[in-house]
């Protein structure tokens, strides 16, 4: 593993504090990124338990974003349509986005969280609250397997490859589709987008990493689809090698050879991303800096898992922003991890109360800028670091 980025010391992303603990000494951990020159594999080092990150206090709830509910909806409709599955296995099914886009029959979540994994089984979807491996495959499918497995944002969360694929290879159909969905790590190159680095994003694949995975699993990629969800994710459509009723589509060599363009197979082209990233912090804390001189009132726009590591990798200071607003129930009057800024209840924007918005979310950017069109109008002003720091 050739190391090649240091964020600094990190608290856990999504260990909101509250008003009880906000005292207490964080847990911190060496937030470092390396490069596996052998499958291109680009992982963080030090990892921390599943069990301190995916436990029933997880706040991030899927639905809670227009964008990522409607594009659910309208990938759950192309799935239907393409592969006319009869039965779905959702892994790290979160609270039912997904999931509630299908027949109650047909489709079974697996999600360790068990607050979140409470919310779907309220719906009556039936949904295993445990981690996923080969014994609750074995639980699951033992008389059944299944024709199609899903997996959102779930993949690059699990440490242990072979733990994934050998309960999926048990559980999938001969002819079964396994697709899973995570960001790319070519956008986040592109975009110097070092906040998709954090405790619980243990991989960022390109799909030349993936696929040297797959490999040993018999597995390969037969189509792959760039979205751009989550500030760009690829979704990857997977079948045993031995499966012939898919052919490899034309994308997969198109994104294979997209990403050698772009170096990424080679240490060189981190290292840059490495350098990139430096220039991206100073020139961030130039920008707060010279707000907070000219006294401007600045907020922070959604509390996001990827805003943690920006603020304790840039040191920005708690005083700098006065608070984040954030729609998430869970993450309200609670404070953010390391820099300890409050989270309120998200009130629509107004050039009354603040001049310059951190976007945290900057990965909902589009939504964010409709819904606050009245603030942008009369001028307030938002602050981002995606793909270089400035004004808009
Ligand atoms: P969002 C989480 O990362 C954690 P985060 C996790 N590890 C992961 O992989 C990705 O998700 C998928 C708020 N918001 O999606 C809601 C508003 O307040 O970028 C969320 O708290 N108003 C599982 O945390 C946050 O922003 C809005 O209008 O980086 C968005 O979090 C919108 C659109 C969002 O994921």
């Amino acid at each position: 593993m050739k190391r090649f980025l240091d964020l600094g010391l990190q608290p856990l992303a999504n260990s909101y504090l509250d008003s009880r603990n906000i005292n207490k000494k964080e847990k911190k951990f060496k937030l470092v990124v390396a490069f596996n020159p052998k499958n291109y594999l680009v992982s963080i080092l030090n990892t921390v338990s599943k069990e301190k990150m995916f436990n029933e206090n997880y706040p991030y709830k899927s639905s809670e974003s227009l964008t990522m509910r409607k594009a659910f909806k309208k990938f759950s409709i192309k799935i239907k349509k393409r592969f006319k599955p009869n039965t779905i296995l959702e892994i790290g099914s979160n609270d039912g986005a997904f999931l509630k886009n299908f027949s109650k029959k047909k489709i079974v979540g697996v999600e360790p969280c068990k607050n979140l994994a409470r919310i779907t089984k309220k719906k009556g979807y039936k949904t295993f609250s445990e981690y996923w491996n080969l014994n609750l495959a074995k639980k699951i499918t033992k008389n059944k397997k299944v024709d199609l497995i899903y997996s959102a944002n779930t993949l690059s969360h699990i440490k242990n490859f072979s733990e994934i694929f050998r309960a999926i290879n048990f559980s999938l159909n001969k002819t079964g589709v396994l697709i899973l969905e995570d960001p790319s790590l070519l956008e986040c190159i592109k975009k110097a987008a070092y906040d998709q680095f954090y405790c619980e994003h243990i991989y960022v694949f390109s799909s030349i990493s993936l696929q040297k995975i797959l490999d040993n699993y018999n597995l390969e990629i037969f189509d792959i689809e760039n979205t751009s969800t989550h500030g760009g994710s690829n979704r990857y459509f997977i079948k045993h090698k031995l499966n012939k009723l898919y052919k490899i589509s034309k994308n997969v060599y198109k994104n294979f050879k997209i990403e050698k363009r772009n170096g990424l197979h080679k240490l060189s082209t981190y290292k840059k991303f490495a350098r990139k990233v430096l220039d991206s912090k100073k020139k961030l804390n130039q920008i707060f800096d010279n707000l907070i001189f000219q006294q401007k009132r600045i907020i922070g726009y959604g509390a996001t898992a990827k805003s943690c590591t920006v603020l304790n990798y840039c040191k920005i200071k708690k005083s700098y922003i006065k608070f984040f607003y954030d729609t998430t129930s869970f993450k309200i009057n609670k404070y953010l991890p390391g820099t300890k800024i409050q989270i309120r209840k998200y009130k629509k924007l107004t050039t009354k109360e603040v001049d310059y918005v951190f976007l945290g979310a900057w990965n909902f950017k589009d939504e964010i800028f409709k819904k606050e069109k009245e603030f942008i109008k009369n001028g307030g002003k938002f602050i981002t670091h995606v793909p270089y720091p400035r004004i808009l």
